[in-house]
């Protein structure tokens, strides 16, 4: 597995992008609203993995109750698998409790499936592979 990003949870998306684009000297490329996870998102390149900046779209999302709960910071770490329905039977059957039955449709084109941070010392692991 790749660390394809890292996701960070932020209460204002704009002030967020300028600090990243500040801090690694890059242009955010892309921004992309998620319906289905209840986010705004802003990616940043660092090297060959991204920053994922989040900000809540609805006082219902994840990352609303994150931030009210944790505050701001990181949220989770996705890594890139090649057959991600393959990957969820396998991490199933070593005893990770997987999020969903099957993946989901995510943010940059990717589906995307979420292992519970309580089997990953307290990290919110997400799955991902290219929807291409
Ligand atoms: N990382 C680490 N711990 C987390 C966490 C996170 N991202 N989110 C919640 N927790 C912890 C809480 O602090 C809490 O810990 P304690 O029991 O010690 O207090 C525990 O998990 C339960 O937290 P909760 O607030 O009751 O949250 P829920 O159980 O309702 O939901 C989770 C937690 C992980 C199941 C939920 O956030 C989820 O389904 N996440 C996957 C989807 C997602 O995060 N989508 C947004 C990103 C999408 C994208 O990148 O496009």
């Amino acid at each position: 597995m790749e660390v394809e990003h890292i996701g960070i949870a932020v209460k204002n998306l704009d002030e967020a992008v300028l600090t990243y684009e500040k801090f690694l000297n890059t242009d955010c490329y892309k921004t992309e609203t998620v319906k289905t996870q209840q986010v705004e998102t802003a990616f940043l390149k660092a090297g060959d993995a991204k920053i994922e900046l989040l900000g809540a779209t609805s006082p219902h999302s994840t990352v609303q109750k994150f931030v009210e709960k944790r505050g701001e910071g990181v949220h989770h770490i996705a890594f890139e698998v090649n057959d991600i329905e393959q990957e969820m039977q396998r991490l199933q059957n070593e005893g990770f409790s997987l999020l969903s039955d099957s993946p989901q449709v995510g943010a940059d084109n990717k589906q995307v499936a979420f292992v519970h941070p309580k089997d990953n010392n307290g990290v919110l692991i997400e799955l991902c592979q290219s929807r291409d």
